[in-house]
């Protein structure tokens, strides 16, 4: 699979693929992902990629050309299955929308900046707009990460034990149930007698009662859908 990122602030995502099961990924073939500076695209004087709104108001707006002379280039090399824009105003990310991604092959990643970015680009360019939650972000790239590390995990053979991207919060409506590790015992505090019986059918009935429980406790909301 192959993540495209397109960012005025690209140093900002240097780092989040770079490490740990991401980092696997990429060395695996699995996962490539490219962060793309929009400053290269653009053919105004000082690399300047947004400017004052049309109506007035405060803040800039990042403008169509750069945007489109990046994703029009990109588009010679690569067949984009979906041009995500990521927006406080668009659908919420959840686990379900990552599945769907983790399927296809090409994704291209749009991240704003300032104000927002010209509708036209967004009426003309863009397929899907993703918000990762009811708050504001400065920029996309956080969001980007977000999005490529949920969606780059779930492709086959990035985690080790095949089973556990299916055992995770959410892949079943369930949270998660509790985990523990040595020591058996740390200040008095036990680990569950069950969990140390070597009895799986009784620790996966355990588990599953635990997820139920913590579910219903913590987002009840979950058990309704
Ligand atoms: Cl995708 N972008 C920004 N700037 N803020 C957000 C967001 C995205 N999702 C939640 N807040």
């Amino acid at each position: 699979m192959r993540i495209d990122i397109i960012s005025v602030v690209p140093d900002l995502l240097a780092s989040p693929f770079s490490h740990s099961i991401m980092k696997r990924a990429r060395e695996r073939g699995l996962l490539e992902v490219n962060v793309i500076n929009l400053r290269e695209y653009t053919t105004y004087a000082r690399a300047q990629v947004d400017d004052y709104q049309f109506g007035g108001g405060a803040g800039m707006v990042m403008m169509i050309e750069p945007l489109v002379n990046a994703v029009e280039s990109l588009q010679k090399e690569t067949k984009y299955d979906e041009i995500i824009f990521l927006t406080p105003d668009g659908e919420q990310f959840n686990q379900k929308t990552a599945n769907n991604l983790s399927l296809k092959n090409n994704l291209l990643l749009i991240c704003g900046h300032y104000k927002g970015i010209d509708q036209r680009f967004r009426d003309h360019f863009i397929t899907k707009e993703i918000s990762i939650g009811d708050y504001v972000l400065s920029g996309g790239e956080l969001a980007a990460a977000v999005l490529t590390d949920a969606i780059g995990r779930l492709i086959p053979g990035v985690l080790n034990d095949e089973s556990s991207a299916l055992s995770d919060s959410f892949q079943d409506n369930l949270l998660a149930p509790p985990v523990y590790t040595r020591p058996e015992t740390f200040r008095g505090w036990k680990v569950p007698e069950v969990l140390l019986s070597g009895n799986h059918k009784l620790i996966d009935e355990w588990r599953h009662e635990q997820s139920i429980k913590r579910t219903q406790e913590r987002r009840p909301d979950l058990m309704d859908e």
